[in-house]
């Protein structure tokens, strides 16, 4: 799958505000321990080269106890570790702020091997390609459908653990526009590593748009092939597991397909999203994704193609 849009991932290479105040952390928390490093490496190494032993010394001097010493090297360090833990504090308050009734902008469920997302606001329900609007103060709500997963895109900071009845927050306000790509980072079953998040950061503007367009009810097809391919995709298997906005799919233990055709991806990412992929998805996922939680049902290619053309109609 070509994902070679996709920004640098790093931490460094922070796309929210959140990631960009722990990174910030980040350094500070090395420049003040580079500084006591050298000074105290430094102090060290002088007094082994000045003080050394030479031929002809005597015993050097024998005293034992300081307290204006141990005093003050018990102060320096406590004033700085002081001031890291209270700069700690302070940037916890800022990258995860108490929720209070604030109602999330975002739920993202974890399902063993996708990612479902909802928008509450809008009503939008969409899985593996996440978009969100530049600038804006979110709230995710992080769940988990079936086992722990975490949901961790580096370039937001934060890694969030996607937990069966224990749901957590995660707080995004995104600085930069971009694909931004990320990874369930809890080994959560045999396709873990498959489980790709491709996060969009885009204008506030294109967010409206592709908030209006997801939040329509796709065309009934009047096309010939898609008609039969939709008459396939309702008697077959399918709607035991997915759902279609506007048909009598409406089962959500799969990724919905309303939009489908919007998606660029397949399978979290594993192959792009085209008639030929989609038709050899149908007919097999396992040779995708060994493990995957949608069966090979079996259909011809003639069915899996129809069914394909169907849903590559859904925009
Ligand atoms: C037993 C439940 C189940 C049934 C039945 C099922 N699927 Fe799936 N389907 C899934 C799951 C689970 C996934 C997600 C797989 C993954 O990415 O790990 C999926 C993924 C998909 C995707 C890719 C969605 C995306 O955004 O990546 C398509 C398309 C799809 N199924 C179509 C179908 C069609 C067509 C049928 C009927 C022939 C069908 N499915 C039957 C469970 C099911
Ligand atoms: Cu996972």
């Amino acid at each position: 799958m070509d994902l070679s849009s996709a920004q640098f991932t790093s931490i460094f290479n922070f796309a929210t505000e959140q990631g960009r105040t722990l990174v910030d952390l980040l350094y500070l928390n090395l420049w003040i321990c580079l500084g006591f490093l050298v000074t105290v490496a430094g102090l060290l190494i002088f007094g082994i080269i000045k003080y050394r032993h030479r031929p002809g010394d005597g015993e050097p001097d024998q005293t034992e106890g300081s307290t204006t010493l141990e005093i003050i090297w018990t102060a320096i360090p406590l004033v700085i570790f002081l001031y890291l833990g209270w700069l700690t504090f302070s940037v916890m308050g800022i990258v995860y702020p108490p929720a209070g009734k604030r109602q999330p902008d975002i739920t993202v469920i974890g399902h063993q091997f996708w990612w479902e997302y909802r928008y509450p606001k809008s009503g939008v329900v969409t899985a593996n390609e996440l978009y969100l609007p530049l600038g804006s103060d979110l709230m995710l709500e992080i769940r988990g459908a079936d086992v722990i997963h975490s949901f961790w895109v580096p370039g937001f900071g934060q890694k969030m653990d996607a937990i069966p009845g224990h749901p957590n927050n995660l707080f995004l306000k995104p600085i930069r526009e971009g694909l931004f790509l990320g990874q369930c980072a809890e080994y959560c079953g045999s396709q873990h590593s498959l489980m790709r998040i491709m996060a969009n950061v885009v204008s506030p503007k294109e967010f409206e748009a592709w908030t209006k367009s997801q939040a329509k009810v796709p065309a009934p097809p009047t096309d010939k092939t898609a008609l039969h391919g939709r008459e396939l995709f309702m008697s077959r298997t399918c709607i035991q597991c997915h759902s279609i906005a506007g048909t009598c799919a409406t089962a959500q233990v799969a990724p919905d397909l309303t939009h489908i055709a919007d998606r660029k991806t397949i399978g979290a990412g594993v192959i792009a999203n085209n008639l030929e992929n989609l038709t050899e998805w149908i007919m097999d996922p396992q040779q995708f994704k060994p493990g995957s939680l949608m069966p090979n049902m079996r259909l011809t290619k003639s069915e899996a193609h129809d069914i394909a053309f169907y849903l590559e109609n859904l925009k």
